[in-house]
């Protein structure tokens, strides 16, 4: 099997090849496509969900692109992700990766880091999932989570040594739990409301015991496991419009199928059931925790 493992540890970890964007001024909006796959991908489902909460359809057209035979990613015309990269002016030398913002008008890539997108449809979208007061708080969960659990369970699925994967799995299940601690009290990472940063983890979370527990070697716990991880994730997941942007059999479908290297067999195990639809449903009551003033208040009187 060793010799079937991606030559590129690497592989789905790489940092943005592009610069942060300069946000477009607002006459470059309707001549945005967003190019991405819609389902299997944790990044590109960021982008999707912002999409749909912010309801900027109207303002940039969503492309999705699906793996060719050679699994590069190809749009619905034919045309290669790649080959679209490369006609942005000075040219392009790395990875076709999605999700990527691209500038019809101008030719151009406006963006492919999901970060980054996602702030930009959240601005565009007037959604206020990246407040000014909660920014720093947002960035800081952020710099904890994207390491630790977004990119975490990569480091697991792709390690080549036992170092490796057992740094990595250890890194992975100390911030669940302390996730898990600190859920117990607080609805959302940063607070009573949502933000970006509950979306960029919610894409993990989502995937975690259809593809990552098993696939990913991320076996020391299923996500079933952590109660308030669990009430957490269906929390998000009913948020109107959220639950219409995952797509399990395609999720199953991407990572059993396509990852040949780590499922030589391509053998699609059975769903869980507590990752099916109707249990996701099921009450999460985290509306019932103290909001975050009261319990500042409660603490400010035990002093
Ligand atoms: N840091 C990037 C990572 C995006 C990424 O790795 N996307 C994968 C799909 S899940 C991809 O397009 N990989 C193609 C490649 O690396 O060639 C982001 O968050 O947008």
């Amino acid at each position: 099997m060793r010799q079937l493992a991606p030559t590129t540890p690497l592989l789905l970890l790489l940092p943005p090849s592009l610069p942060v964007p300069s946000v477009p001024p607002p006459t470059h909006l309707p001549s945005l496509r967003l190019r991405f796959r819609a389902h299997p991908c944790p990044w590109a489902h960021r982008a999707l969900i912002l999409l749909a909460l912010a309801g900027v359809e109207s303002s940039v057209r969503l492309e999705v692109v699906t793996p060719g035979l050679d699994g590069a990613w190809m749009s619905g015309d034919g045309s290669r992700l790649r080959d679209v990269y490369k006609r942005r002016k000075g040219g392009y030398e790395g990875r076709a990766t999605v999700p990527m913002l691209w500038d019809e008008e101008r030719e151009e890539v406006v963006c492919n880091e999901s970060w980054e997108i996602v702030k930009f449809l959240s601005s565009i979208g007037g959604l206020d999932l990246w407040g000014e007061e909660t920014r720093e708080e947002i960035e800081r969960w952020n710099g904890i989570v994207y390491p630790n659990v977004n990119n975490g369970v990569y480091r697991c699925g792709f390690a080549q040594s036992q170092e490796a994967y057992d740094s990595a799995v250890n890194d992975l299940f100390s911030t669940l739990d302390m996730l898990e601690a600190h859920l117990s009290t607080s609805r959302y990472l940063c607070g009573d409301s949502l933000t970006l940063a509950d979306i960029c983890l919610f894409t993990t979370l989502i995937r975690f015991d259809l593809v990552y527990h098993g696939l990913f070697k991320c076996s020391k716990k299923k996500l079933i496991e952590y109660p308030n991880l669990y009430a957490y994730t269906r929390d998000v997941y009913q948020i109107p419009k959220v639950a219409e942007t995952c797509n399990f059999e395609a999720i199953m479908d991407g990572y059993y199928r396509i990852l040949f290297p780590l499922n030589p067999g391509s053998i699609r195990p059975i769903m869980p059931s507590a990752c099916q639809h109707e249990h996701l449903l099921q009450p999460h009551n985290r509306e019932l925790l103290p909001s975050r003033s009261s319990r500042e208040a409660q603490q400010l009187h035990a002093i």
